[in-house]
């Protein structure tokens, strides 16, 4: 990591806190209207499972101009807790609310939960829970849920596990887990949930780590933070919290700077810890803390005809740069692959009369339905990611590149994914996440072969304008 420049306002915080047994922090960024709810949680969680312990609720802030902070600091205090759960603890629960500085000019998630690792260690915690602040679900029991693995099992990082709709969740459903899953071989389900438990001494080893990105400062903490506990042999467990209910996203319209920051992040880890992986065949199951709940998550409404249509519009931009980071039969797949779905996205317009005056967003079911033939498969999936590690390894320089030109692929892979599970519940849509799983162990001696192959020379990647002028 580099060296953290605290500012004066978050040392004279840590020097008047001085010491702590368990620390919440709040990631934020213009969560005012929901942030409120997360701080009382954590409050009563922190006062009623840990009542003897001295408790600490950190929010790190990007400087929301909506009032995010003010939200924090203007919630009910400790006291109101104290008296709607009849609890007296040992000790007072302090709460702040700062301003995170910029990490190397970049700010974001990262930057916001570097912050509170260097608090979270200036205190000597012995378990620090982090959550994010856009969420509903989140009740006390939680704190319990993310801590009590660390201080009662001696774990050092503890993932969570949650009932998502089965449309929410698409990166991780995508890449992070069945990737985390075959490289490492721990099928941590959420390896980029948001909701974590860290050890004091996994904080510590993050902060003397390297490999910290502008894209780890961003949306690649989660994925980060796991891979790190992971590859540096932590004691890792899932802990059961029930649903995910935070603010929802649609993936075609709010993900794709995410995905990049993500994937980006675990692409560069799969490279830098081959030594960690390239001996691992399979996969095994992570211990699971807390009771088994059966909840339905919220549906998630997705623009299915928005994901063809990107998919399609992307091979007539970036095709080269598809044919550069990619196998040539798996380019091949994946050209043929956007074709069928630029066919496919004009037959549901057309089926759904669509550019009839006054026509409105079709619900995701119909356009599910009326695109019922569009399929990319799991192999062809597992292909692509596995193409991009070598990639990652190879042309470093161009990885930013390449994972802006998978951006269109993965909308692809989504709609498919949400076309075959039109019929599904969100239960059974969980098998076809696991069989994907699956067909990335099975397929990881196609990502070693290629590892060990001699590099083959890449032609020139063309200008966009260059393309665009060769698709017409
Ligand atoms: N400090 C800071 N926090 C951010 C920023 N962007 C997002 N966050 C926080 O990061 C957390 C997660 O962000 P979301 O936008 O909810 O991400 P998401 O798409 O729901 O991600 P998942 O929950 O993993 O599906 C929230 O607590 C946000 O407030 C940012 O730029 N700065
Ligand atoms: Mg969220």
């Amino acid at each position: 990591m580099p060296d953290t420049v605290l500012t004066p306002a978050i040392r004279d915080e840590i020097a008047r806190l001085e010491r702590a047994d368990i620390m919440v922090g709040i990631p934020s960024f213009k969560n005012a209207a929901t942030i409120g709810y997360v701080v009382r949680a954590a409050q009563a969680g922190l006062v009623q499972y840990f009542p003897d312990l001295r408790p600490v609720v950190v929010n790190s802030d990007a400087g929301s101009p909506d009032g995010t902070g003010r939200v924090v600091v203007d919630t009910e205090p400790p006291e109101y807790v104290e008296r709607i759960l009849l609890v007296r603890p040992t000790n007072k629960l302090a709460r702040v609310s700062l301003t995170y500085p910029e990490v190397d000019g970049v700010g974001g998630k990262g930057a916001a939960l570097r912050t509170i690792f260097e608090i979270a260690a200036a205190l000597e915690v012995q378990a620090l829970v982090v959550v994010d602040s856009d969420l509903r679900s989140i009740v006390p029991e939680w704190i319990e849920l993310l801590a009590g693995p660390i201080l009662k099992g001696g774990y050092d990082f503890v993932a969570p596990l949650y009932a998502r709709h089965k449309h929410d969740g698409t990166i991780t459903n995508t890449v992070t887990y069945p990737l985390t899953r075959a490289l490492y071989g721990l099928r941590i389900r959420q390896p980029i949930g948001g909701d974590f438990g860290v050890s004091g001494d996994l904080v510590r080893q993050y902060l003397k780590s390297g490999g910290w990105t502008n894209e780890v400062s961003r949306f690649g903490i989660d994925i980060w933070m796991t891979t790190e506990a992971v590859t540096s042999g932590y004691a890792v467990c899932q802990t059961r919290l029930g649903a995910k209910v935070h603010d929802p996203k649609d993936p075609g319209a709010d993900l794709g700077p995410m995905f990049r920051q993500v994937v980006t992040t675990i692409l560069r880890l799969a490279v830098a810890n081959v030594d960690r992986w390239r001996a691992i065949h399979g996969s095994h199951d992570v211990p699971a803390y807390g009771f088994e709940r059966v909840i339905d998550p919220p549906p998630l409404e997705v623009n299915v005809l928005r994901l063809l249509s990107e998919f399609h519009l992307g091979s007539l931009t970036m095709a080269a740069t598809w044919r550069a980071m990619l196998a040539p039969a798996t380019a091949e797949a994946i050209e043929g692959l956007a074709a069928e779905a630029g066919t496919m996205a004009d037959a549901v317009r057309n089926r759904l009369q669509m550019d009839e005056p006054g026509a409105g967003t079709p619900t995701t079911a119909a356009m599910a339905e009326a695109a019922a033939a569009f399929d990319v498969p799991d192999e062809v999936w597992t292909r692509v990611i596995y193409d991009l590690v070598i990639a990652a390894r190879d042309e470093p320089e161009k990885l930013e590149a390449y994972v802006a030109a998978l951006v269109p692929i993965y909308f692809g892979r989504v709609a498919s994914f949400v076309i075959e599970n039109r019929d599904r519940t969100t239960d059974r849509a969980e098998d076809q996440v696991e069989r994907q799983a699956r067909e990335f162990e099975r397929q990881k001696p196609y990502l070693l072969e290629r590892w060990d192959a001699p590099p083959t020379p890449k032609q020139p990647i063309a200008t966009p304008a260059a393309e665009a002028a060769s698709a017409r």
